[in-house]
């Protein structure tokens, strides 16, 4: 029987860290592998879940929502158990709204300007400078271990997903111990290396 939660997922893609998330919440999921690398990207039906067929997307309860910092707010606030996030009414609950979508607002565009090395000024965008934003997070972790200070959070797996691909991958964020470092205490972790190996 299908599960109540279906996945729109692509491998080496940003769906890696709802993948990851989901892992970590241990909930039940069905998935649907999505091809984005063929000629013209996913096939025409897939609009009719992601408008602009990217994924990550999923549908719960006959509701499909996009975006990937709303999926992971969605997934932690409807499996609480897990404790991936602060709860409403606690004093971290803010913080952790602004890192989710700072990830994806700011962190990951200004990535994308920086390795394809766009010309741009600080106040012409809204995600402002790539230098401002690698010292934001370069001092946010050498303050405390995780994005929200002590303990683990749903913003790792976006920021961590991220960090990744900055060091490794477009080599955009200097190869310093505090990025290495919280890639070591991500990787660590169970979920991360389930997600890691996962087949469908
Ligand atoms: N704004 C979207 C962006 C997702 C995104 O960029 N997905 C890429 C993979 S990393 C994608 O599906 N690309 C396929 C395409 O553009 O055809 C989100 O945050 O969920």
């Amino acid at each position: 029987m299908a599960h109540a939660l279906k996945f729109f997922f692509a491998p080496n893609s940003r769906a890696m860290s709802i993948l990851w998330l989901l892992e970590e919440l241990g909930v039940p999921y069905d998935t649907e592998i999505v091809d984005i690398n063929g000629e013209g990207g996913a096939p025409e039906r897939y609009r009719a879940i992601q408008p602009h067929k990217k994924v990550p997307a999923i549908q719960h309860e006959g509701a499909v929502i996009t975006e990937r910092a709303a999926i992971s707010i969605y997934l932690t606030e409807r499996f609480p158990e897990a404790h991936l996030a602060p709860p409403v009414g606690d004093p971290k609950r803010g913080p952790f709204l602004s890192w989710m979508v700072y990830v994806d607002a700011v962190v990951d565009p200004a990535l994308s300007a920086k390795g394809l090395g766009f010309q741009y000024t600080k106040r012409s965008t809204s995600y402002g400078s790539f230098d401002d934003m690698l010292a934001h997070v370069e001092r946010t972790l050498t303050a405390q271990p995780y994005a929200l200070g002590d303990a683990f959070s749903a913003v790792d797996t976006q920021l961590g997903t991220a960090i990744y691909w900055a060091l490794e991958l477009a080599k955009v964020f200097p190869d310093k111990p505090v990025f290495r470092d919280y890639l070591k205490r991500l990787a660590a972790r169970p979920a991360f290396q389930r997600h890691l190996t996962k087949t469908f």
